[in-house]
């Protein structure tokens, strides 16, 4: 039987480089799926450093490589964010794939838009730099989890502002598909994957992949899905025998590996 196959996936905010970012996880989402579009909707990397990146951060981009080759005729999108901001070229060149801005387009005779979403939120905006220390500071603090109250205490009170964002980008973002005409927007940024309608306008946010919900979002012919990864390993091992579940990818003859290149190495700052 033919593997269903998806009109487009979106995943968001994986913040490669992060000791946090599950890279591993979000490679199988894309193993394990089909579709004809796939739309990384920013913060795919969590800075330009890429001395950070470990080999299941590479995985991720080989296999982002893979995927954009034409022969597959998988469109990959890039749409940039605000820890992506300034990676468009070098982008480009290492994994083949076109950034954007904001990405539109139409299917089933609706408009979809893609943007990250931090142009909704004020406070990143204005304040870059501040912005950016926070971010670096709640994944800091999500890796010390649960190791003492205060700090327990900290991340619910970093979340609850992080809440107050979410509810921002989202009323941003139906404002800016009010005004495009849209039907659907797809945002990330806020780590929380979540759907609102408003007056037949659905915003939808991929959420992320660092926090302990992985999520990621699907569009076909039966509409828009948002899916939780679930760690599947224990499952795999209980029932051995079973065969792979992985599309893997044939190799082309032309197509390069991504490797660990030193060139890449001494791009970050
Ligand atoms: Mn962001």
């Amino acid at each position: 039987m033919d593997p269903h196959v998806y009109n487009t996936l979106i995943l968001s905010d994986l913040h490669l480089g992060a000791e946090t970012s599950r890279a591993r996880e979000a490679t199988r989402v894309l193993k394990e799926n089909r579709f004809e579009r796939l739309i990384l909707l920013g913060d795919i990397f969590a800075d330009l450093n890429f001395a950070r990146l470990t080999k299941d951060h590479w995985k991720f981009l080989g296999y982002i490589r893979k995927l954009s080759n034409p022969k597959r005729k998988i469109e990959v999108v890039w749409v940039e964010g605000n820890h992506d901001h300034g990676l468009t070229n070098i982008m480009s060149h290492l994994v083949g794939v076109r950034v954007y801005q904001e990405y539109k387009w139409q299917y089933n005779g609706l408009r979809h838009i893609a943007i990250h979403g931090h142009q909704f939120d004020g406070f990143q905006v204005s304040n870059l730099p501040l912005s950016t220390v926070g971010t670096s500071l709640y994944l800091f603090l999500q890796k010390l989890d649960f190791k003492s109250k205060p700090i327990v205490r900290m991340i619910d009170r970093l979340n609850t502002r992080w809440l107050r964002m979410s509810s921002k980008v989202s009323s941003g973002a139906l404002q800016h598909a009010r005004q495009r005409n849209a039907d659907r927007i797809f945002c990330g940024h806020t780590h929380e994957a979540i759907h609102v309608e408003q007056d037949g306008l659905h915003y939808y946010n991929t959420g992320g992949w660092v926090d302990s919900r992985l999520t990621y979002i699907t569009i076909d012919e039966r509409g828009v899905a948002i899916h939780e990864y679930k760690d599947l390993a224990e499952d795999a091992a209980a029932s051995q025998g079973q065969p792979d579940r992985d599309h893997e990818l044939i190799d082309f003859a032309d197509e390069p590996e991504i490797v660990e290149h030193p060139e890449y190495q001494k791009a970050g700052r």
